[in-house]
């Protein structure tokens, strides 16, 4: 009979004798036992499997003769569920018919599919409809001319059977766009705007609360932080809880640090280096430096389209520091660097975040 011991560490009470027993008997009840406990004590200590090099050794061989405990991570997005064991990369559709700055210029939902199937050709796993700028300086625009942007693109993208993100902090945008098959909430107000903490809840839809100082009109003036890695933490902190307490499931968020929204290049560059901190929420943290100012400063390129190659190198900086969703224009050239990261094995694991006891037991 397996007896773990509550007291030890994670997983030491399946000590290596024990775990060699189960490995030789596939069938064997304990293997049952011990995968549920292990599952339990993962979900207690909030250890991922499949970040855990040791585990993996004893929890893969184990776990892949019982479907119930499947331990891939995923997120639910609807129908659709994200694997999280890559990076899955989120390709931006700004339908802002009077800029070219945001990427491709779309003015109406045939260009927007054409531009989307080209997308779901390069690989990509979620698409992000927008009908408001929210680059510096963007003014705002009314409920009317939202809704007419987005609406009648979300209704041709499902031709494309690919999660689709409403871009939006309207309420009645969210409304709309989830009732037509929306899964996702992108709001960079993080659901501080009248009425959008209750529409999400209520949409069933997952959403990203994004971290911003100031609004898009003004935000790029003077941003200011006495810690920007701990403020930004802070307002995530607390906008989970208010979710929480609202009624919405934390399975349902994930996070973002807001790169350009209110920060300096040297802000940016900040929460990059520290991105692991965000990984401490539990929830997925999304990533968007698609051709922005910092890219462009860093890079000392003006036009956006020449932002490529910088946001590449910034893009896999995040995934290996635990980026889980990466939002772009340049969905190719992302997948693309994303599979050469994915090939190098445990690129994505960094051996300081497992504990002593683990390393020094399977390491
Ligand atoms: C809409 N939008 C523009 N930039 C963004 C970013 O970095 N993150 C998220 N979630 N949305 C963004």
């Amino acid at each position: 009979m397996f007896e773990p011991n509550p007291k030890e560490p994670f997983a030491l009470s399946l000590s290596k004798g024990r775990a060699a027993q189960i490995l030789t008997q596939p069938q064997h009840s304990v293997q049952h036992q011990a995968c549920g406990y292990m599952l339990r004590r993962a979900q207690h200590e909030r250890v991922s499997f499949n970040a855990t090099p040791g585990l993996e050794r004893i929890s893969k061989p184990v776990f892949k003769h019982i479907p119930m405990f499947d331990t891939t991570p995923t997120f639910a997005l609807g129908r659709y569920s994200l694997n999280l064991t890559r990076p899955q990369v989120m390709g931006i559709l700004n339908i802002t018919p009077d800029s070219f700055a945001d990427g491709a210029r779309i003015s109406n939902s045939n260009q927007a599919l054409e531009i989307a199937a080209q997308m779901v050709a390069d690989g990509v796993d979620i698409l992000d409809v927008g009908g408001e700028s929210t680059r510096p300086g963007a003014v705002p625009i009314s409920l009317q001319e939202e809704l007419d942007r987005v609406m009648p693109v979300i209704e041709a993208l499902k031709a494309l059977d690919k999660p689709i993100s409403i871009d939006t902090s309207k309420a009645e945008v969210m409304r709309a766009a989830t009732r037509a098959g929306a899964v996702l909430i992108n709001d960079v107000y993080a659901l501080r705007g009248e009425g959008a903490l209750s529409a999400a809840i209520e949409s069933g839809a997952a959403v990203v609360l994004m971290h911003m100082q100031g609004e898009p009109r003004d935000m790029q003036h003077a941003p200011q932080y006495l810690d920007v890695v701990e403020e930004v933490a802070r307002f995530l902190t607390e906008r989970i809880f208010a979710a929480q307490m609202a009624g919405l499931d934390k399975k349902r968020v994930i996070v973002d640090p807001g790169f350009g929204f209110g920060k300096t290049t040297a802000h940016n560059m900040e929460l990059l280096g520290q991105l692991k901190r965000f990984s401490q929420f539990e929830c997925p943290v999304l990533v968007g430096l698609s051709r922005k100012g910092s890219i462009g400063e860093l890079t000392q390129q003006k036009q956006a389209s020449d932002r490529v190659a910088g946001s590449l190198a910034a893009h896999i900086v995040a995934a290996q520091r635990g980026a889980a969703i990466i939002r772009t224009h340049d969905v190719r050239a992302t997948v693309d660097a994303l599979r050469v990261l994915q090939a190098i094995p445990q690129a994505r694991v960094d051996k300081a975040s497992v504990s002593p006891d683990l390393m020094a037991m399977f390491g």
